[in-house]
């Protein structure tokens, strides 16, 4: 992948409690006196992979990557207890505080955009920049697009096997179906619930097809810290607070990447955020879907971090 930079290995890597039972697992990799920059993954639930450490250039970057609370190396795995959006703010803010960073570049897509949104909207003071891909600000009719019915209308073949697990009388509400399931004193039920949910997504993420090998553990994971999240309106005090609270984080650089076939964060989204920013920059990849990793995106987010470092 040229698009992106070389495969590195952190410099240093750090376990760090952060209260209520949660350990989570950070990584710093590039340049230790170079310009800061967190990276948000998606999901909830996705954690991070060695490719998240490539859209940053290693001379100039240092880039701080952490699997949030239940996924990835973060322990307890695929705990939903004291897991909420303000839980994930506070432990953004403590490991700042830990690397002793003041301010720092936020970068995130997909759900990583959400909370790189809610982070910035709570702490403005200590965000440089924003770099933002595949705009999620989980309000109800995206929910509804995703799990309901909307991208079920464009990958029909897919969405049968979404269907699959829950019998037509439950239905109505696919969410709650799933969470009874996931959640559910059957464990097998819930794997097999939590692999019918992650596929979905994942088949979905693609203008490409790709295969992905992604272990029960992390098809789990996904899937119950997903549920868990999407169940409570990603905990945030009302539907539309992102866009309510924009005016905090006006003055903030803000670039924006959508794939304009993103099926699983339609661009309406990011347009609406880019309208309610006049000085965002909205880059739309013309020949991409959802996924981070497509060309046209890894691209435009290397130009973009690039940008920023310069
Ligand atoms: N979830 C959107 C999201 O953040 C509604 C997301 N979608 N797929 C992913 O993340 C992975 C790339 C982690 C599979």
């Amino acid at each position: 992948m040229p698009e992106l930079y070389p495969e590195i290995e952190p410099y240093a890597v750090h376990r760090l409690a952060v209260g209520d039972g949660h350990e989570l697992h950070v990584e710093e990799c590039g340049t230790p006196n170079g310009l800061p920059v967190v990276f948000l993954h998606g999901g909830p639930g996705g954690g991070i992979t060695p490719a998240y450490r490539r859209f940053f250039d290693p001379e100039r970057y240092r880039v701080v990557l952490f699997d949030q609370r239940g996924c990835g190396q973060s322990t307890p795995f695929a705990s939903v207890e004291h897991n909420t959006t303000w839980d994930l703010v506070a432990d953004i803010e403590r490991i700042r505080e830990h690397l002793r960073i003041e301010q720092w570049l936020v970068f995130g897509g997909s759900w990583g955009s959400t909370l790189a949104l809610v982070y910035a909207e709570e702490h403005p003071d200590r965000v440089r920049g924003l770099v933002l891909r595949g705009i999620f600000l989980l309000r109800e009719w995206e929910l509804d697009w995703l799990y309901q019915k909307g991208a079920s209308r464009i990958f029909p073949d897919a969405w049968e096997s979404f269907l699959a697990p829950i019998p037509a009388e439950e239905r109505g509400d696919l969410r709650a179906a799933y969470a009874r399931r996931l959640f559910g004193d059957d464990p097998g039920a819930a794997q097999a619930a939590a692999e019918a949910w992650s596929r979905w997504e994942l088949a979905t993420s693609y203008l490409i097809p790709r295969d992905d090998e992604e272990s029960d553990e992390w098809l789990l994971a996904f899937a119950r810290i997903e549920s868990h999240y999407f169940m409570n309106g990603g905990f945030l005090d009302a539907e539309h607070q992102i866009l309510a609270r924009i005016d905090r984080i006006a003055d903030i650089p803000m670039t924006i990447v959508q794939g304009r076939y993103d099926v699983v964060c339609p661009m309406e989204s990011a347009w609406e955020l880019h309208r309610k920013c006049p000085r965002s920059r909205l880059v739309v990849v013309p020949d991409a879907g959802h996924s981070s990793l497509e060309p046209g995106i890894s691209a435009a987010l290397v130009a973009a971090t690039d940008a920023f470092a310069r």
